[in-house]
């Protein structure tokens, strides 16, 4: 271990290239490793939310009027269906997407939550928030005193299993402002998330978004990298990600 290199002091849990451009540094009390990449900026907690909290807000996500939340068939439930469960806390839905004149639903269920009511677009969807709630209140709170900002909506993302995914994008729609500050919360199963360059794909970093972890992105990496969650066929457990956001 070489004595004088800040990034020894504690074990990153994933890879950082060993290169120009790339650091790291443990901050004690927050808990978590602020990194630096070449033009972005991370912060990543991995055990931001404890068991308890964390096994508590899928519940919260997914209680309903019909259905028991722990051993229901989700990835059964077509677009009707879905809309038929009277979720208690979440207003899911199934959205779709017109790809080149073809209707495709998303490849994963979505609610959108914020302060107002100024439209998001997103995938080229335009979508209205819904009003907080007391969960999503508690969530923001705790993610708005480590970003130090105040989030004004979270776009809610519901992955079935493995099969759902999100594919290559940036978050740099023009309501996010020049630098969007984004907070990203995971509860559930363990993706990969996959940052590349956008100039040079083959310039990548991959995180392990657990259970209860935290990933903030800020600076200007919404400019410079692209980020996704492929799928992961075996993986048969849901997952829930929040991403924290401050629209304009
Ligand atoms: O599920 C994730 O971790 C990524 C979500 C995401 O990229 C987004 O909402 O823009």
């Amino acid at each position: 271990m070489d004595l004088f290199n800040a990034n020894d002091n504690t074990n990153l849990p994933f890879v950082l290239p060993d290169k120009p451009g790339y650091s790291f540094k443990f901050d004690e009390a927050l808990n978590g490793f602020f990194i630096t990449i070449p033009n972005g900026e991370l912060f990543y907690s991995e055990n931001f939310f404890d068991k308890k909290i964390s096994d508590r807000s899928i519940e919260y996500f997914l209680e309903n009027d019909s259905n028991d939340w722990k051993t229901a068939n989700w990835r059964e439930l077509d677009k009707e269906q879905l809309s038929q469960v009277k979720f208690k806390n979440i207003d899911w839905n199934h959205d779709k997407l017109n790809i080149y004149g073809k209707e495709v639903f998303l490849p994963r269920y979505t609610a959108w939550y914020g302060d107002n009511d100024k439209p998001y677009t997103y995938s080229g969807l335009t979508l209205q928030p819904n009003a907080w709630n007391k969960g999503l209140l508690f969530i923001k709170d705790k993610v708005d005193k480590v970003a130090k900002v105040q989030f004004n909506s979270v776009l809610m993302n519901w992955y079935r299993d493995g099969e759902d995914h999100m594919g290559w994008h940036k978050d740099d729609e023009r309501e996010l402002g020049k630098n969007p500050i984004i907070g990203s919360v995971n509860f559930g199963a363990t993706r990969r998330f996959k940052l590349r360059r956008v100039d040079n794909h083959k310039e990548k970093l991959e995180l392990p978004l657990k259970n209860g972890s935290f990933l903030l992105m800020r600076g200007q990496i919404q400019h410079f990298w692209q980020h996704g969650v492929p799928k992961e066929l075996k993986i048969k457990e849901l997952r829930f990600n929040l991403t924290f956001r401050i629209i304009n």
